[in-house]
């Protein structure tokens, strides 16, 4: 893509919107602007790393199990009142009345939904076990949106949902979904910690959140140090079942909790194991039984031929708010420092001389031959301060910066900057290319 022909919002002072590096960040690299509160657009480069961070969620979903399927963002306010959770949920939902009188929501999340779809589709225990996904839009109309896309009031959820037979198997579903997270997150470079958690609105006896430990995090958690050590657990592979329930009963032996779920007897007895830190929530999972099967009438055929209600748990993933989450986790005083995983362009070009035609000429080509093998690159082409250029390339955080100016061009090289180390080194475009090929 050229810069020249993109939009790409960049703004040069800090925004009075705005009170976490993260957000500050995401306004001046142009990725969000705010529309109504707590609602955003997602400008092109946003989208991107958007777009970036639900395919790895997507594909953690998949390899797990899960079926994707997509659901609407309107429901219809009747499946709430069949769960009894229509009136409990209180202000946070965002209610609407149709032309005809009748009463809808913009879905907070889906259990009622994929219930009653479900009650439809699966009867027989031979369907079962069965976990469904989607990667939705939800609103909450929360009473203090900030910190931009962390805490939103429309905000992308990734959220499944397990249907099983029997409890052991629901437990064999929220462990495998428990590894999926853990996956998941360790792709995108980030250390979320599973902490015991408060199921809260959507019910249930058994629910972990994933935090990722940032200072503006808007939850407290206390910890067994094992949770902060460097070295990343094996995570197993999903072909094997009880490999998967054995790693996540050895996990949680390790002490995690958020601040509702502390046990202060065994926070004694870790002693000067104890760790407390602040963090954002990025994925929350939940077991709840039969709390929406049995109050929609959802029954299979047991093996036995008698009806049962399934075992159902669901488990959200806060997309949009990952990106805020994941700048808050890597950037520094010149901007974002994006993980390779999850950034909207690996390579950003700069043309220091658009002015001089050989080093134009040069950034063309380097451009053609990395666009042409499949490497996904900005290049800044405009004619501008050199700069202002380095300035807003260091601000978008692409993993790697390629600069060209007239001295290097007289020698026939480059230079290579990688965005996380600073490091530079001077390099030929054939050797560049054969870099970025692999
Ligand atoms: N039905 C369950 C799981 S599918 C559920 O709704 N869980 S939740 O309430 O914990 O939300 C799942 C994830 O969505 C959270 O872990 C968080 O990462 C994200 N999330 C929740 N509220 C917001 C919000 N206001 N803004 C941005 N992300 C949010």
């Amino acid at each position: 893509m050229r810069l020249s022909k993109y939009v790409l919002p960049l703004l040069r002072e800090d925004s009075s919107e705005a009170h976490i590096a993260s957000h500050q960040l995401m306004l001046r690299a142009g990725l969000v602007r705010q529309t109504a509160s707590g609602i955003y657009a997602w400008m092109p480069l946003g989208l991107k790393v958007l777009d970036r961070i639900g395919r790895i969620v997507r594909e953690e979903q998949d390899r797990a199990g899960a079926i994707e399927m997509l659901m609407p963002t309107i429901q219809p306010a009747d499946l709430w009142r069949e769960s009894g959770r229509y009136d409990a949920y209180g202000p946070e939902m965002l209610r609407i009345r149709d032309r005809h009188d009748r009463d809808l929501l913009f879905g907070p999340t889906a259990e009622e939904v994929i219930t009653s779809l479900m009650r439809g589709s699966i009867k027989s225990y031979r369907d079962l076990p069965r976990t469904l996904y989607n990667v939705q839009w939800k609103f909450r109309d929360e009473i203090r949106p900030r910190f931009g896309v962390m805490r939103g009031r429309e905000f992308l959820m990734k959220d499944a949902y397990s249907f099983d037979l029997d409890i052991d198997g629901a437990r064999h579903s929220y462990n495998r979904m428990y590894v999926a997270y853990l996956r998941t997150f360790a792709r995108m470079g980030l250390h979320a910690i599973p902490t015991k958690a408060d199921p809260g609105p959507i019910g249930g006896d058994m629910s972990h959140e994933f935090i990722l430990l940032a200072d503006n995090g808007e939850s407290d958690v206390f910890f067994h140090e094992e949770w902060a050590a460097e070295t990343r657990p094996q995570v197993p592979d999903f072909s094997d079942g009880d490999a998967i329930d054995a790693f996540v009963a050895d996990r949680t032996r390790f002490y995690a909790a958020t601040d509702e779920m502390r046990d202060t007897a065994a926070e004694a007895g870790l002693g000067e194991k104890l760790r407390t830190a602040r963090g954002i929530e990025v994925g929350h999972i939940f077991y709840f039984g039969t709390k929406y099967s049995e109050s929609m009438g959802m029954k299979v055929q047991g093996p036995d031929g008698d009806l049962v209600a399934p075992q159902m748990g669901s488990y959200g993933i806060g997309v949009s708010r990952l990106v805020g989450a994941i700048i808050e986790a890597s950037h520094d005083e010149n901007g974002i420092v994006w993980p390779e995983a999850v950034a909207p362009f690996r390579v950003g070009i700069i043309n220091i001389r658009a002015s001089d035609e050989a080093t134009t000429a040069m950034a063309d080509k380097v451009y053609g031959a990395l666009t042409g093998a499949g490497v996904d690159v900005l290049y800044d082409d405009r004619d501008e301060r050199g700069g202002a250029k380095f300035a807003g390339m260091d601000l978008i955080g692409l993993p790697w910066q390629v600069i060209v100016g007239p001295k290097g061009v007289e020698r026939g090289v480059v230079e290579l900057k990688s965005r996380a180390t600073g490091e530079r080194e001077e390099i030929s475009p054939e050797a560049l290319l054969a870099r970025f090929q692999g």
